[in-house]
């Protein structure tokens, strides 16, 4: 059975260009309830740490970088089949690839700065969830 919460994160790109409030509003409109949230600036180690899965991808170097340029927003969503809705919610990594209407057609910049990050599974999202909330950061 598919879980009801998944991981995201408002990426520097996006803050930068103050588009927090835009995609926070998509986010809401499309369901999804707010569990947790933080606006944070992640160190080079804690986005080394998170993006570990990517250790040995070309990209690995740059997207700890780019991770790092600027401050995000992190969140723990709600929904039921949350991690498939919001994946077509911010739909494909690359935005030139991305469907009309999707967070990353309306607001990502390139693959790399693809303005959102969403969980690719429930045990990622469960993972990833721990890795920037405590138990009574959620609510
Ligand atoms: P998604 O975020 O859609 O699940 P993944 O898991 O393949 O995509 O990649 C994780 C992140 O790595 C992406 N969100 C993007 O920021 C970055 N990335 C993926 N592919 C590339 C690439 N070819 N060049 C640069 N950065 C990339």
């Amino acid at each position: 059975m598919a879980g009801n919460r998944t991981f995201t994160m408002i990426k520097p790109d996006a803050v930068e260009k103050n588009y927090i409030g835009a995609i926070l509003e998509k986010i809401n409109a499309a369901g999804f309830r707010i569990v947790a949230m933080k606006y944070t600036k992640l160190t080079q180690e804690q986005a080394g740490a998170f993006y570990a899965v990517h250790k040995e991808r070309p990209f690995y170097g740059e997207l700890v970088e780019y991770m790092t340029s600027g401050p995000i927003v992190a969140a723990i969503l709600e929904k039921d089949n949350a991690v498939a809705d919001f994946r077509k919610l911010i739909g494909a990594t690359n935005p030139e690839e991305a469907e009309e209407g999707t967070i990353r057609k309306l607001y990502a910049e390139s693959i790399a700065a693809n303005a959102i990050h969403g969980s690719d599974s429930d045990e990622n999202a469960e993972i990833e969830g721990n890795f920037f909330f405590s138990q009574i950061e959620r609510f």
